[in-house]
C-alpha cells in the first residue's frame, strides 16, 4: 500500500487507540507491522497517553501475515526488531481488543500485548500449519506459556480456530465483553482500570509448565498417518517442545530456523496455492459479482437415498429446514433411518453433541407428496441416475413448485439441458452435483445449462457456501468437470489390473502418495454398482467406449463393495477393513488371459503416472472445450471432490512439479504404445511446445 499508513494512532483521553486498517481482513501486508511499531513508539513518547489499545478496523482484528508475501524472499527482520519484540518492550501497557479473527501473526501480536480482551463472536488461532509453515512470530513460544504445552500443541498442530469463549477458558483471552458490547468502549474502560499495574504482565516472562514430557512423542505418533509426506506438523511439535526446554529468546531463534526451512518447501507452496485457488474458484469471470442472489430459507430434496439423505443433512447441519420427499413411506423410513444412523455415529465418535443431533434431525422433515414441498425456495432432485427417471420428476417439479423456486439436479453426469427442457422455466434450472458422502465432502459442482440464468447460477454458488461447501462451476459435458477429468484415472486403474497389478498394490501407491484411501477401497465404499450402470450407459452411447470386464464381472457376481461384504476386497461382518481377496486376483488373471494381455511388474511411479497423467490429459481437453474457467478450478475439484492430497496442490499443480514437457513426452509415448485413449490433447501439446505451465493454461471461452 502506498501513501497513507494502514495504521493510525488517535488519543481518547488517556488512551492511545492504534487502529489497523488494511482491508479486507487486516493481514500484515506492506506497512502494517511497521505502522504498528511506529504508533507504539509515538504512544510511548506521548506524555498524554498512559496506555494503548490495538484493534482492527472493519471485520477483523488481524488475520495474520500476508500470505502473498511468503516465498518471495522478502527479507525478514532479525529477532528483537519485530513488532512482537517491540510490543514486549513497550513501557506502557498495550491491550489487544479482538473481534472477528485474530489468526497467525495476528494472534502472535495479541499474545505479545500485555492484555487481551475480545467479543464473544471472535475466533483466535495459529493456523500456519494449514499453509505448510509454523507460527513464526513467537507463537510457538508464547502460546505454551499462556495455555500450557498440551493445549498449545493441539492448537498449533491442528491450526483450528478457537472460539473466544474457549479461548477465555484456556487463558488466551483475559476478558470477554458481553455479546453486543461496543468493543472500543469496553476495551478503554477495562484498560483504564489496569493502567497502574506494574510490572507489566508479559507472556514471555511466564514459565512453561510441562506436566507430561511424553505429549510430544504421543502427538508425533497420533499424526503419523494424517501428516505423512509433510514436514510442517512435525516442525510445529518440535518448536513447541523447544519452548519447554529453552529460554524464551533461544526458543524464538529455534522457531525462526524451523520457519525458514518451511517457508519455501514444496508443501508450503502447494498449500498457499490451495488457499488462493479456493477463493478464486468462487469468482465467475462472465457472471458479475453484483448479480442478484435469490434468498432461500427452505429447501427440499427429492429422493431419500444415500445421496438425497446426505444432501438433506448438509442443509440441516447449516441450520436450514429441509423437506425430503420420496415415493413411498418405506423409502422415506429407510432414508430417515440412514440419516439417524449417520448422526448417531458422529455422536458416538464424539464429534457431535446429542442435543445438536436432535436439533439437526428436527430440521429434516420427511414428506410423501409433492404438494408438501411446493413452497420451498429451492429443490434438489437426487433420485436414481437415469434420464427416464429424472425427466418426469422435473416435469412434476415444474408443475408444483411456486414461481421463483429454483430447480436443481444432483445428477453426476446426465445432460442438464434435457432436464431443463422438461420445464417451462429452464432459466431456473441448474445442476448441483454433490460428492459422496454428501454431508462430508466439501465440493459442490454447479453445472451450468444452456438456459441457466446468471441469477440461478449465482444462487446455486451461494447456496453451496451457505451450507458449508466450496462451489465450483462446470459446463454441461458428460460427467461434468470433476468426474469427467477423473474418468480416465478410473479406466486406467482397471487396465492396470489387466496388465499385471492387483487392487491392493495400486491402492498402496495412491495412499503413499497421500490419498486418504486407495481408489479401489473407495470404489467398495461408494458401491461398484454405480459405475456399472454408468458404464452400460456410456457403452450404449459410444461404440469406442473402453469396456471394463473385471469390475463388470465382480458386479455380476453380486460383489457391490462394502454393502455386500465383498467388492474389490472382502470384508468381515461389521468391519470396514479391506482384505485382499484371492478370488479377485483369480478373476483378474482369468480376464487378462481371456483378453490375451500378458501380465508384468509395475513400478510405483508408473502406477501413479498412468492414473494421474490420464486425468491431466482429459482435464486439458475440458479446458480446451471451455467447460471449465481455469486450470485451478479443476485443482479445487480434485482437492475437495476426490481427496487429492492438499499439500500437493491439485492435479495440475502436481503435474507442473513434473513439468509440462515431461508429462507430454510420457503421454505421447503411451499414445504410441497403447493407442487412441492416450492421444495427447491439443492444449497439452501447445503448452509443451510453448514451454509454459499447466497453471498458466488459458481455457477457451466458457461453453455451458
Ligand atoms: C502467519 O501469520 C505467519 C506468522 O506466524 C508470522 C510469520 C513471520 N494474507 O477467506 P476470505 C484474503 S501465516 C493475504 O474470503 P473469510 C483472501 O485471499 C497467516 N490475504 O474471507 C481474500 O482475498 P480475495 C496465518 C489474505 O471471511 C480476502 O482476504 N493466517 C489473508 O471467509 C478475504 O478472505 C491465516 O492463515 C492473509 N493472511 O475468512 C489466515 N487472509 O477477496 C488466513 C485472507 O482477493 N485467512 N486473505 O479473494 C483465513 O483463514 C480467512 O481469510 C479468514 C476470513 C478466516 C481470516
Amino acid at each position: 500500500m502506498s501513501g497513507a499508513s494502514p495504521v493510525s494512532l488517535e488519543r481518547q483521553g488517556d488512551i492511545g487507540v492504534i487502529t489497523v486498517n488494511y482491508p479486507p481482513v487486516n493481514a500484515l501486508g506492506p506497512g502494517v507491522a511497521e505502522g504498528i511499531k511506529d504508533c507504539l513508539a509515538r504512544g510511548n513518547t506521548d506524555p498524554a497517553i498512559k496506555g494503548m489499545i490495538l484493534r482492527g478496523a472493519g471485520r477483523s482484528f488481524i488475520a495474520g501475515a500476508d500470505i502473498r508475501g511468503f516465498g518471495t524472499n522478502r527479507p525478514r527482520l532479525p529477532l528483537g526488531q519485530r513488532v512482537y519484540d517491540v510490543l514486549d518492550a513497550s513501557a506502557k501497557p498495550v491491550l489487544a481488543a479482538i473481534h472477528g479473527y485474530a489468526l497467525g501473526g495476528g494472534l502472535e501480536i495479541a499474545m505479545a500485548c500485555h492484555y487481551r480482551l475480545a467479543l464473544p463472536s471472535a475466533k483466535v488461532g495459529l493456523p500456519e500449519v494449514l499453509i505448510g509453515i509454523l507460527p513464526g512470530g513467537g507463537g510457538t513460544q508464547r502460546l505454551p506459556r499462556l495455555v500450557g504445552p498440551k493445549a498449545a500443541l493441539d492448537m498449533i498442530v491442528t491450526g483450528r480456530h478457537v472460539p473466544a469463549r474457549e479461548a477465555r477458558t484456556l487463558g488466551i483471552i483475559d476478558e470477554l465483553l458481553p455479546d453486543n458490547a461496543n468493543l472500543l468502549e469496553g476495551a478503554i474502560a477495562w484498560l483504564i482500570r489496569l493502567l497502574a499495574v506494574r510490572p507489566l504482565p508479559r507472556v514471555r516472562d511466564r514459565a512453561v509448565k510441562l506436566a507430561d514430557p511424553d505429549i510430544f512423542d504421543a502427538m508425533r505418533k497420533s499424526i503419523a498417518r494424517r501428516a505423512r509426506n509433510q514436514k510442517a506438523p512435525y516442525y510445529c511439535i518440535d518448536a513447541v517442545e523447544a519452548s519447554t526446554v529453552l529460554p524464551f529468546d533461544e526458543g524464538c531463534r529455534r522457531e525462526a530456523d524451523l520457519f525458514k526451512e518451511l517457508e519455501n518447501s514444496a508443501e508450503a507452496r502447494a498449500l498457499r496455492y490451495a488457499f488462493f485457488i479456493e477463493r478464486e474458484v468462487t469468482r465467475l469471470p462472465d457472471i458479475p459479482a453484483t448479480t442478484p442472489v435469490r434468498d432461500f430459507t427452505t429447501a427440499a430434496v427429492v429422493g431419500a437415498g444415500t445421496m438425497g439423505g446426505g444432501i438433506a443433512m448438509s442443509f440441516a447441519d447449516s441450520g436450514y429446514p429441509v423437506k425430503i420427499l420420496d415415493a413411498t413411506q418405506e423409502a422415506l423410513d429407510r432414508g430417515m433411518q440412514r440419516i439417524r444412523d449417520n448422526y448417531a455415529t458422529s455422536v458416538r465418535r464424539g464429534s457431535l453433541a446429542e442435543d445438536e443431533m436432535q436439533r439437526r434431525l428436527a430440521r429434516i422433515q420427511p414428506v410423501a407428496d409433492y404438494v408438501d414441498i411446493r413452497d420451498c425456495d429451492l429443490v434438489i432432485e437426487a433420485v436414481f441416475e437415469e434420464m427416464d427417471v429424472k425427466k418426469p420428476i422435473f416435469a412434476k417439479l415444474d408443475e408444483v413448485m411456486k414461481p421463483g423456486a429454483l430447480l436443481f439436479s444432483n445428477t453426476s453426469a446426465l445432460d442438464i439441458d434435457q432436464l431443463a427442457e422438461m420445464t417451462k422455466r429452464p432459466k431456473d434450472v441448474a445442476g448441483t452435483h454433490f460428492f459422496s458422502p454428501a454431508n462430508v465432502m466439501k465440493l459442490l459442482e454447479v453445472v451450468r445449462g444452456k438456459a441457466s440464468s446468471p441469477e440461478t447460477l449465482a444462487t446455486a454458488m451461494a447456496m453451496g457456501r451457505k451450507i458449508g461447501k466450496l462451489s465450483a462451476m462446470a459446463g454441461n459435458t458428460d460427467g461434468f468437470v470433476a468426474n469427467r477429468s477423473r474418468a480416465p484415472f478410473n479406466t486406467e486403474m482397471v487396465i492396470l489390473l489387466e496388465e499385471g497389478c492387483l487392487p491392493e498394490q495400486v491402492d498402496k501407491v495412491m495412499v503413499d502418495f497421500g490419498y486418504p484411501m486407495g481408489p479401489f477401497a473407495v470404489g467398495d465404499l461408494a458401491g461398484l454398482d454405480i459405475g456399472y450402470a454408468s458404464r452400460k450407459r456410456r457403452a450404449a452411447e459410444n461404440p469406442n467406449f473402453r469396456k471394463q470386464p473385471i469390475p463388470d464381472r465382480l458386479v455380476e457376481m453380486g460383489r457391490f463393495g462394502q454393502k455386500t461384504g465383498a467388492g474389490w476386497y472382502h470384508y468381515e461382518t461389521g468391519d470396514r477393513t479391506p482384505h485382499p481377496d484371492p478370488d479377485v486376483a483369480e478373476i483378474i488373471k482369468e480376464v487378462a488371459a481371456g483378453l490375451g494381455i500378458p501380465r508384468r511388474e509395475f513400478t510405483d511411479q508408473e502406477i501413479l503416472q498412468r492414473l494421474l497423467f490420464a486425468s491431466v490429459n482429459e482435464a486439458c481437453k475440458i479446458l480446451e472445450e471451455g467447460k471449465a474457467y481455469r486450470p485451478s478450478d479443476i485443482d479445487v475439484m480434485w482437492l475437495h471432490g476426490f481427496g487429492f492430497p492438499r499439500y500437493r496442490g491439485g492435479l495440475f499443480f502436481w503435474a507442473d512439479g513434473i513439468g509440462v514437457r515431461s508429462v507430454y513426452n510420457q503421454i505421447a509415448a503411451w499414445h504410441q504404445q497403447y493407442g487412441e485413449r492416450w492421444a495427447p490433447s491439443r492444449l497439452l501439446r501447445e503448452l509443451a511446445e510453448a514451454g509454459t505451465s499447466f497453471r498458466e493454461a488459458k481455457a477457451a471461452a466458457f461453453v455451458p
